[in-house]
């Protein structure tokens, strides 16, 4: 047995990943389910390092040296069971089986102690990067047992992205801890891909750019502080032209966007939580309304009431839609790291937030250079209540919360959707609100129900006698 490593599963990612670990120097055993797929891979590239190609499982087992280590990268779901059940029965105590899929984190956490019963290691381990990430240099977020990432740390650096010289790479704690960080770190691409489709929307429908246009709005952006990989291709995107049409390609693609699931499973662990993800889940309502195509087509036309004229300056307009998206992406990053820090707290997991800025820099869809402000965010402040509290995130914010107030406001009397601009500044003002009107609700909630609510000047729990003499009592 001679491979370092063996990765199963050799679609794109898979494929993407061994090569990575191959060129990297990692002896490397490739199987997938079916061999067409792993003939495809070497016939290709077989000359970029040295792969061992297997057809049974066993084969493949037996390729590896030992403690063995072995990648899935297959369909998240049944078909990761399978290939773990698959796998467990050739594997001996002490071996890793590393999924590598978008899995549930609850679903690793199943599986991780099913496997630790029989004795194996297993690392549930989100892998960011898309098809390029996977072949150059992905984000890995390795969940699991410590000790498995004694033995695979190195191998899984080895391949990760670098910024400054540090890999994208780091233990993430027990467990489903890694895939429920990437879970996260999808949820807040999200938020941040919709802040910057309501950020062209304004630049196109407040003031009439074209893609064009835009597309040199996005590219200046991205020589300041919203300096990230998603702005860059935005600006690309909008400069591509259609070959059939000739007009710019975002126009003629249909304005109904989909989703895989992952938005949708960080909203509802956030709603488990009882975190407020305000931005990832407008994010994830507007690409459903989106979808909605029957309803829109029924519904275009209607009353809009229209309160304002376009903004007369546009280049102030364009500047403060800037400084609107910024404040929106720290609110959108605060409440995703708040979910984290919730979840960590619920699972036992022990998460280091500032590890997480970090291995985020590179490699990943989120990547930015705001990650190094976060980053040093959490370098001061490892206890830090909200990242909307960090010094620098306040002056931030204060020196955009003008525009971002005009900006909202202007959408919504030109009748512009900016639904996560707007949940944004809200949750801002609600965090800094003195008192809000949670008493009231406090007060509905003990007439019809008796719940009870706390007072502001003692301690201890009370309820009033709505239906009797409206005294109050003591509830404890
Ligand atoms: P797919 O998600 O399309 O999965 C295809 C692979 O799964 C093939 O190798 C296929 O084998 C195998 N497979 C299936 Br389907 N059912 C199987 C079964 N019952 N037993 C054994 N193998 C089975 O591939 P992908 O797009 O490369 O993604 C791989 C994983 O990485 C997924 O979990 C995905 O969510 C995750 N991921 C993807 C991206 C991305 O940008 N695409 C990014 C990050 C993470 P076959 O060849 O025999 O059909």
């Amino acid at each position: 047995a001679r491979a370092h490593i063996g990765v199963t599963g050799l679609a794109v990612m898979g494929s993407n990943i061994a090569r990575n670990f191959a060129r990297h120097g990692h002896t490397v055993a490739l199987h997938n389910r079916s061999i067409a797929k792993t003939d495809a891979l070497l016939a290709a590239h077989g000359d970029e390092g040295d792969f061992v190609r297997t057809e049974t499982i066993e084969e493949f087992v037996g390729a590896l040296q030992r403690p063995r280590r072995v990648l899935i990268m297959v369909k998240a779901g049944e078909p990761t069971d399978a290939v773990i059940e698959e796998l467990a029965a050739a594997m001996d105590e002490g071996d890793i089986i590393i999924d590598g899929g978008n899995a549930l984190f609850t679903d690793t956490i199943r599986r991780e102690k099913s496997l630790r019963e029989r004795g194996l290691h297993f690392v549930g381990a989100g892998i960011s990067g898309g098809e390029e990430g996977a072949l150059n240099g992905p984000a890995i977020m390795p969940g699991g047992p410590k000790e498995s990432y004694e033995v695979l740390g190195p191998l899984l650096e080895s391949i990760a992205a670098q910024v400054d010289g540090t890999p994208c790479c780091t233990h993430i704690g027990p467990d489903g801890s890694g895939h429920f960080v990437k879970m996260v770190h999808n949820g807040i691409e999200y938020a941040d891909m919709q802040l910057i489709g309501e950020a062209y929307h304004l630049l196109r429908d407040a003031l009439g750019f074209d893609a064009e246009q835009i597309a040199d709005v996005f590219t200046g952006w991205n020589q300041g502080e919203l300096e990230s990989y998603l702005v860059e291709i935005t600006a690309e995107v909008l400069n591509q032209v259609d070959a059939k049409t000739g007009k710019p390609l975002v126009d003629v693609i249909l304005d109904a966007a989909e989703q895989k699931g992952t938005g949708r499973w960080t909203v509802k662990a956030a709603l488990d939580l009882g975190v407020p993800v305000t931005g990832i889940a407008e994010a994830v309502f507007a690409r459903a309304l989106s979808g909605s195509r029957g309803q829109r087509r029924a519904a275009v036309g209607l009353a809009s009431g229209r309160l304002a004229d376009k903004p007369a300056d546009a280049e102030q307009f364009t500047k403060d839609i800037e400084r609107a998206l910024y404040a929106s992406k720290v609110v959108a990053y605060a409440q995703g790291f708040d979910q984290i820090a919730a979840a960590s707290t619920e699972y036992d997991w022990n998460l280091r937030p500032g590890d997480l800025a970090t291995i985020w820099r590179g490699g990943c869809i989120i990547r930015a250079r705001f990650l190094n402000r976060i980053k040093d965010a959490y370098d001061t402040n490892a206890q830090l209540p909200s990242l909307i509290l960090d010094p620098f995130f306040q002056e931030a914010i204060e020196n955009a919360i003008d525009s971002w107030r005009r900006v909202v406001a202007t959408a919504v009397q030109l009748g512009i959707p900016v639904p996560a601009f707007a949940s944004s500044l809200a949750y801002y003002d609600g965090l800094r609100a003195e008192r809000l009107p949670a008493a009231l609700t406090q007060a509905q909630r003990d007439y019809f129900g008796a719940h009870t609510y706390e007072r502001i000047d003692m301690p201890g729990k009370y309820h009033t006698l709505w239906s009797g003499d409206r005294s109050e009592i003591s509830a404890d």
